[in-house]
């Protein structure tokens, strides 16, 4: 582990590199304990850069020799990171032997061993864990890979690209040759060598060619891959026909493995998986996971273009590729649930997408790790796989669809493939496509790729009876003083009294309900004529923008907008506006020791929603769904978690006991019969009815309890399981302890549904007042024999479960002095994983002052501790400054 001080790299420091590689020969001896690494560069100096050495970067590498065409260079600079080496003419050979440690790799960066196999990760910097090497995306080059190992023990050796020898050795080992004909960055770089099985299927691309599909894992596991190929299938068609991109490999392989620091990683025709985003079986998998499985089984597929073919210049361009392949796969997403769901389950996806923003993006641009969407200065490039990059990165593509068009965007889209096919390029190179291919100037909409910060939106209108017009005016304002405008999107809409949309007339033209204004200035004014009546305004229509709209609705027109906007998202986001109002309320009469009384006039409007049974059950959950703990958190000044808690639990209590009879019968109606399909209708229907369960469990309801236990027994599919697990565990209901302990005896030997089992118990409310705090039942989980401080996925369920999915019982002192405890035990495993928990208490500065004082103290106890990586320096290091 790198433990110096952590250096800030600057995006305007960017240099091309002097050397690049045209081809890498690399021969792997394999081995857990000592891998010899050899490695031959074909090296050319680059004739667009300044002069200069050949560079090449390492981290925690033996080195064993080094050679430029055939002898040790006289004057190589070597230090434990960086290789130096001053070179003659404009071509060169080097090889290099390095040793390394696999099995000692508990950073899951590089090379290392999982469950007995081997598995690489080299996004961002893992390539230079293998061997010395330019180690950055603009290095792009060909490939060949040998790979050398124990037959019995690793009888399957994969690469990138196409197989193109193997065969036996000496001793019981054997070997395979690996070629990619694609030029990529070492980032891209992956190997496989383990005992696995394989699901394969063949198809023929849009041009005829016939190509072959494979999903690697476990023998046990292969049963649980089906999903993952039908998605992967559907993947390849919808780029073929939304984007006209085509599988350009012989083969496309995937392969899952236990221990991952993320999600998935899209190494050039070698897909690694965290078995999680990859196995489904619908007794193991939740409708969430299998929603999840086929977003980013398609996000990793649709990298091979946007990503690999054309891929980022330096690391600031994330982005470029992140933001993009985001959009792709909300976009994927979106069109399969909508074939099958309508127009309906895609409002549902935009409001799943849009929930996620405002709980993990929004925070983040408010507090101490605030970026633009390029960054411009990093000190550990994996603390920037954030929710910025990706999420707020598909938001501002989304945006230039909308301002352009599908047919628009599809058009930069072709011409940004046209221009830099093979290439690694900027965010300005993929916008400059954009505005060239539609013959219009986006140099102000580029304003978005460096503004840190969530923009805010206001809006007031004047109606003007005697005239028949609505003026309206929108103003925006940028986090920091001074900032130019930013062009934004907004559609609108205005309802009538009847509740309906009435047409919009603006300059002469008339659209018939929703339209989109272009706002590209502090403050705009817009006045549509014709309008016949006194209208409610329907702003910032699905969510058109990645702001925060401060509207100043009262109670009866968010009633009146949650009961009838004509657009689904606003629909949603007026009943979510509503329902923070009431929490924010009932939250500071908790904070003042005041009694909590639900207001009747949100009583009224949860009522009436809850009745309304021409809605579709998806959409149904999450109209009726209370915004997210830390969404909430975020719009309380200051942050009082324990009041917050106080406050939705009275509200759930409170709308459960109230309403108990319709969710008993809303729940009975919603029981989906015959076998597993994860389809949008029944994946509704178990959303809502877990959903009533939740609100009656929380309620206390013995009806409900028994409802809870009941499905829980019967259930036919994970997702009754745990919704109904979920709503005994929220809950004081008695058989909350034996349906965790039935949980776990089902389930003891499967390791990823133990992962929910934990996550569960840790992101465990105290109904009882007189139950321990959760941090108790935390401690103990830690020394169950199912957790693995090694592996991430325990420690994102158990302390992620804890950290950041249960603030209510995490912010404490005692909260925090533990958290300080894990992450510095966390930062001698697992660099990465540890700063991700770590980033649990940047928002400190936010919080009631008893609370800042125990956080405070914890930040700076990890800051002072021994060893730290520069990823956990820099979080630590960001939140004291
Ligand atoms: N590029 C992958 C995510 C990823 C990023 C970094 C990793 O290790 C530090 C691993 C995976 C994706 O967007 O899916
Ligand atoms: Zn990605």
């Amino acid at each position: 582990m790198r433990t110096d001080t952590p250096q800030t790299i600057r995006r305007a420091d960017y240099q091309p590199l002097a050397w690049t590689v045209t081809d890498v020969d690399l021969h792997f001896a394999l081995d857990p304990a000592a891998t010899l690494v050899r490695s031959r560069l074909t090296l050319k100096r680059n004739p667009r850069a300044p002069a200069g050495p050949l560079v090449l970067l390492g981290d925690e590498l033996e080195l064993v020799s080094l050679q430029i065409d055939g002898r040790t260079p006289a004057a190589a600079r070597i230090t434990d990171t960086r290789i130096e080496v001053d070179l003659d003419g404009d071509t060169a050979t080097a090889d290099i032997v390095t040793r390394i440690a696999p099995a000692k790799n508990t950073a899951l960066s590089g090379l290392y061993t999982s469950r007995g196999g081997f598995f690489t990760q080299c996004e961002a910097e893992g390539f230079r864990r293998i061997t010395w090497f330019p180690d950055r995306p603009d290095a792009m080059a060909r490939y060949t890979v040998t790979l050398e190992a124990d037959k019995a023990s690793y009888p399957v050796l994969l690469s990138n690209g196409n197989l193109v020898g193997h065969g036996e050795l000496a001793d019981g080992r054997h070997f395979a040759r690996w070629q990619d004909p694609f030029p990529k960055p070492s980032y891209l770089f992956a190997l496989v060598a383990a005992d696995l099985a394989v699901n394969e299927r063949r198809i023929t691309t849009m041009s005829g060619r016939e190509v072959l599909l494979q999903i690697w894992t476990e023998t046990a596991a292969l049963e649980r891959t089906g999903h993952a190929m039908e998605s992967l299938v559907r993947a390849i068609r919808w780029d073929e026909e939304r984007f006209g991109l085509e599988l350009d490999l012989e083969r496309f392989m995937i392969v899952a493995v236990s221990d991952f620091n993320m999600g998935a990683m899209e190494n050039k025709g070698l897909n690694i998986f965290n078995s999680k985003l990859l196995l489904a079986t619908p007794d193991t998998a939740t409708d969430v996971d299998y929603e999840s499985i086929e977003a980013v089984v398609a996000h990793e597929y649709f990298h091979n273009w946007t990503g690999n073919r054309v891929t980022c210049r330096d690391w600031f361009q994330l982005t470029l590729k992140e933001g993009l392949t985001v959009f792709r796969d909300q976009e994927f997403t979106a069109d399969m649930l909508a074939a099958e769901g309508g127009d309906s389950a895609r409002a549902v996806k935009r409001i799943d997408d849009v929930r996620v923003l405002r709980a993990a993006q929004f925070p983040e641009d408010a507090g101490p790790m605030a970026h633009p969407i390029r960054p411009d200065s990093y000190q550990e490039i994996n603390n920037f796989y954030t929710a910025t990059v990706y999420e707020k990165g598909a938001e501002v593509i989304r945006m230039l669809q909308t301002l352009l068009g599908r047919d628009g965007f599809r058009k930069g889209m072709d011409l940004y493939f046209a221009r830099h096919d093979g290439q690694a390029v900027t965010c300005d190179d993929f916008v400059a496509a954009m505005a060239d291919a539609n013959g219009r100037d986006l140099t102000q909409f580029l304003r978005w790729y460096s503004r840190p910060g969530t923009p805010r939106l206001s809006a007031s209108g004047r109606y003007d009876a005697a005239a028949q017009t609505y003026t309206l005016t929108l103003a925006q304002r940028s986090a920091g003083a001074a900032d130019e405008a930013l062009l934004i999107p907004v559609a609108v809409g205005l309802l009538g009294a009847d509740g309906r949309d009435l047409p919009l007339t603006l300059a002469g033209a008339t659209a018939p309900g929703t339209r989109l204004l272009e706002l590209d200035a502090a403050e705009q004014t817009w006045t549509f004529t014709g309008v016949a009546e006194r209208p409610v305004l329907s702003l910032l229509r699905g969510f058109s923008a990645p702001v925060i709209a401060d509207l100043d609705e009262d109670d009866a027109t968010l009633a009146f907008r949650m009961a009838h906007d004509g657009d689904p998202f606003n629909r949603w986001d007026a009943a979510q506006r509503f329902m923070e109002r009431t929490v924010l309320g009932l939250a500071a009469d908790a904070a003042a020791g005041r009694p909590l009384a639900t207001p009747e006039a949100f009583v009224a409007a949860f009522g009436a929603l809850l009745a309304d049974d021409a809605l579709d059950p998806a959409f149904h959950a999450q109209a009726l769904a209370l915004p997210g703990e830390s969404y909430l958190l975020e719009r309380m000044t200051p942050a009082d978690p324990a009041a917050l808690r106080t406050a939705l639990m009275h509200l759930l209590r409170d709308l459960g006991k109230r309403f108990a009879a319709d969710w008993l019968d809303r729940h009975l109606d919603c029981r989906v019969a015959g076998d597993y399909r994860y389809h949008p209708r029944d994946v509704g229907l178990r959303a809502l009815g877990n959903l009533c369960l939740r609100y009656l469990c929380a309620a206390g309801e013995l009806a409900g309890f028994a409802a809870a236990e009941r499905q829980f027994a019967q259930a036919g599919n994970m997702s009754e399981r745990l919704g109904a697990l979920g709503a005994l565990v929220h809950s004081a209901a008695p058989q909350r302890d034996s349906a965790l302990a039935a949980f776990h005896a089902h389930y003891a030997t499967d390791t990823l549904v133990l992962d929910k089992w934990f996550a569960l118990q840790a992101g465990a409310w105290r109904w009882d007042p007189a139950a321990a705090p959760t941090l108790a039942r935390v401690r103990q989980l830690l020394a169950h024999p199912a957790f693995a401080a090694t592996n991430p996925n325990k420690v994102y369920a158990l302390l992620g479960g804890y950290f950041r999915a249960n603030p209510g019982e995490f912010h404490s002192p005692d909260g925090h002095a533990f958290w300080a405890e894990q992450i510095v035990a966390l930062n001698a495993i697992n660099p990465q994983v540890a700063a991700r928990m770590a980033r649990a208490l940047e928002r400190w500065r936010s919080f009631t002052p008893a609370l800042q004082a125990s956080m405070r103290r914890a930040l700076e106890t990890v800051a002072a501790s021994e060893g730290l990586s520069p990823d956990v320096a820099e979080i630590v290091g960001k939140a004291l400054a």
